[in-house]
């Protein structure tokens, strides 16, 4: 039997399904990520996403975790959808390249979003400085990331999707900050809410279309 620490595990039986959504300018690196997260393959190529949907299941801190990934469009013209996943996703990355200082500055953006969405401060994010490996290219510090992460009170990673680094410890510690709320809602005694369920349920359709579970 699995442990049914927190909230999740007890609302929904052992393996709990997280559905994240990874945001971003064009070209960051947001389907790079999610591709090597899944299938440790990195795509040379950049074919701009419309909308594709992953699933995977790992193992965080020792608690199965099915993560439904919503991979989504940098581009402005394939945005049609984005109130719909702002309001149905649970946990949000929120990607920019460290070689492009304007998606830098759009992190920021997706984050006000995010808040104009949902209507809390409170929500799962984590925030990623994608391109590493491209020291040469380099026009946002370390120093900025981790400011900007300060400000949104949430978890920093710079990875390289080319290289594998810090992949997996974003996805961890994403599905840690869902926990964690839920375990302090659970202690606070708030009902959960089901408006965000049942939004789901209309929306499922996006995250089915493409399944992937290649470990
Ligand atoms: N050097 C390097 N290149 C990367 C990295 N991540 C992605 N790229 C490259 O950047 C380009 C864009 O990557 P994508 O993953 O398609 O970017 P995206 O954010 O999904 O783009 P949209 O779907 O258009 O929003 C591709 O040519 C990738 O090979 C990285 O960590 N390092
Ligand atoms: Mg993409």
């Amino acid at each position: 039997m699995e442990s049914s620490r927190g909230l999740g595990a007890a609302a929904s039986g052992p393996s709990r399904e997280y559905k994240l959504v990874m945001l971003g300018e064009g070209g960051v690196g947001k389907s790079a990520i999610i591709m090597q997260f899944i299938s440790h393959r990195f795509p040379e190529d950049h074919d701009p996403t419309i909308e594709d949907a992953y699933k995977t299941q790992i193992r965080i801190d020792d608690e199965p975790a099915n993560l439904d990934i919503l991979d989504t469009a940098g581009q402005a013209e394939f945005t049609a959808m984005r109130d719909q996943y702002m309001r149905a996703g649970e946990g949000f990355i929120i990607s920019y390249s460290i070689t492009d200082r304007r998606s830098f500055q759009e992190a920021r953006q997706f984050k006000q979003l995010i808040y104009r969405v949902r209507r809390t401060t409170d929500t799962p994010v984590v925030l990623v400085g994608n391109k590493s490996d491209l020291t040469h290219l380099r026009q946002v510090s370390v120093e900025e990331g981790r400011g900007l992460a300060r400000e949104f009170q949430c978890p920093f990673f710079e990875t390289s999707a080319a290289f594998r680094y810090y992949i997996d410890e974003v996805f961890a510690a994403l599905v840690r900050q869902i926990r964690q709320r839920e375990e302090e809602a659970a202690r606070g005694g708030e009902k959960k809410s089901r408006r965000h369920h049942s939004f789901w349920t209309r929306l499922r359709s996006p995250f089915r279309r493409k399944q992937h579970s290649e470990h």
